[in-house]
């Protein structure tokens, strides 16, 4: 999760709001108290925290509810809009419009460029796309290997040569022998012998005039917080044709500072990189990041995510509705299991689920993939009858199923446990309810108001 200890501090602030009484004025500032101490926390420069907060405050103090909308949710409704205005409003997908789409990759020494290659070249063979990456990175000796060995598993193709020093040459070559195979985007990497933003500035220039990039895309350490900002600006005046990706959201305690500062040069940020995995990538769309920070939940992000998904293992969408409405048994808990593995940790999948957020306790979500297999052992010492009606399982079947799994009664109940807490959960989910209360204020479930 990105920015996770910003999102508990908004959502703990909001959540005031939800608990006491009446809704007065010094309840408002209050909150808009809250609001500004969790952003200074994250490094959001300060002037930017005030005059964010003070455009809450004043609408919150103003603004009178609509019709059907509570004076509660209203105010959550504002800190909602204004932060998603704060982090630039609308999404800037990134758009494969030619074949073959040039993308140029450039950042400081260690922002994360060759991981976020690995990832976008993963995010567009996921879409059908056929990749092809360049290596220009003449100033590592493992650059090569490293990009290779990243996407080996995902079998996408890396142009480089250890051996070369011109790193133009590579440049120019690679695109070449891409152009000659056909596919439809080539995503160059470059070197990152830079620490500051003027010689990298000069060598995307340099490199961009032999290839001709549709679009250049700038890596930032989201761990650096606010100082962002210069490198973001820099960027933006050298290069009509920048986008920007900021890394290591995930556990960054000044992720909040870089990405608003960013932002405030105009400058779109297109993805966010929140992991190290190859699936730790994910397209930056304001309104939904809010929505998950603020904890409201996010049901596009989660439809879009099992569609991708069904994409992949054929998953059919009655599944994916049986399995957002609870209504599965064992057998079906064993399908979606895997299924969310594939998806990526089940943490994660959960948090965007409106209603779960942070309000879920730890150990309810918290099922890593060591226990996963054991109940996968499990599940295959029980008889069809146990996996199709799991409420059949009584003390002496428990210990059958114990003994034949080589595991422990206790074991067996934890997956029951598991099982149980998990209908209950996904019972309560009304798919379309859901995606239309999204739609309209951004889900509100977290919350409980
Ligand atoms: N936690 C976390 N780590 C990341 C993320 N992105 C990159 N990293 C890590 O950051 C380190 C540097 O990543 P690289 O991709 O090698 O960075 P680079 O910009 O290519 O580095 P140079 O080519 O040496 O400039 C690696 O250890 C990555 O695993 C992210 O989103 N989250
Ligand atoms: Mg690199």
């Amino acid at each position: 999760m990105a920015l996770e200890r910003l999102g508990k501090a908004l959502n703990s602030a909001l959540k005031k709001l939800a608990r006491s009484g009446t809704l007065d004025e010094a309840l408002i500032k209050e909150v808009v108290r809250d609001i500004q101490r969790a952003l200074l926390q994250s490094d959001v420069n300060v002037r930017l925290v005030l005059q964010l907060t003070k455009k809450i405050q004043e609408r919150a103090l103003n603004e009178k509810p609509p019709s059907g909308v509570t004076a509660k949710e209203h105010v959550v409704r504002i800190v909602y809009e204004e932060l998603t205005n704060f982090l630039g409003r609308e999404a800037v997908p990134l758009e494969i419009k030619e074949r073959p789409t040039i993308l140029l990759t450039v950042g400081i020494q260690g922002s994360g460029k060759t991981t976020t290659i690995a990832k976008l070249a993963r995010h567009l063979t996921k879409r059908g796309y056929k990749v092809g990456l360049v290596c220009t990175d003449t100033w590592r000796p493992g650059a090569y290997f490293q990009l290779k060995q990243l996407v080996e598993p995902i079998g996408v193709e890396v142009f480089g040569d250890p051996n070369e020093k011109d790193a133009v040459k590579l440049a120019k070559d690679g695109v070449d022998y891409f152009k000659g195979k056909g596919v439809d985007v080539i995503i160059v990497d470059t070197a990152g012998r830079h620490k500051d933003e003027t010689g990298l500035i000069e060598e995307m220039k340099q490199i961009s005039a032999v290839v001709n990039p549709h679009e250049v895309i700038l890596v930032i350490d989201g761990t650096i917080g606010q100082q962002a900002y210069h490198q973001a600006q820099a960027f933006k005046e050298a290069t009509p044709i920048g986008s920007i990706i900021v890394t290591k959201l995930d556990g960054s305690a000044k992720g909040g500072g870089a990405l608003s500062a960013v932002a405030a040069t105009g400058a779109p940020i297109k993805f966010i990189g929140v992991g190290e995995r190859i699936d730790d990538l994910e397209p930056f769309d304001p309104k939904r990041f809010v929505s998950r920070l603020l904890g409201l939940g996010d049901i596009e992000g989660l439809l879009e995510k099992f569609e991708e998904l069904s994409q992949e293992t054929e998953l059919k969408e009655e599944d994916v509705e049986k399995f957002l409405r609870g209504k599965f048994n064992l057998k079906d808990m064993y399908a979606q299991l895997e299924a969310m593995q594939k998806m990526g940790p089940l943490q994660k999948v959960l948090q965007m689920i409106p209603g779960l957020g942070y309000s879920l306790p730890d150990d309810a979500v918290k099922v890593g993939e060591e226990k996963l297999r054991r109940f996968r052992v499990i599940m295959d010492s029980m008889t069809e009858e146990e996996l199709e009606n799991p409420d059949v399982i009584n003390y002496s079947r428990i210990k059958r199923i114990a003994r034949g799994s080589g595991t422990s009664a206790r074991e067996v109940r934890e997956l029951l446990t598991q099982y149980n807490q998990m209908r209950k959960m996904f019972k309560n989910l009304d798919k379309r309810k859901l995606a239309k209360m999204a739609k309209k204020f951004g889900g509100f479930g977290g919350l409980g108001i």
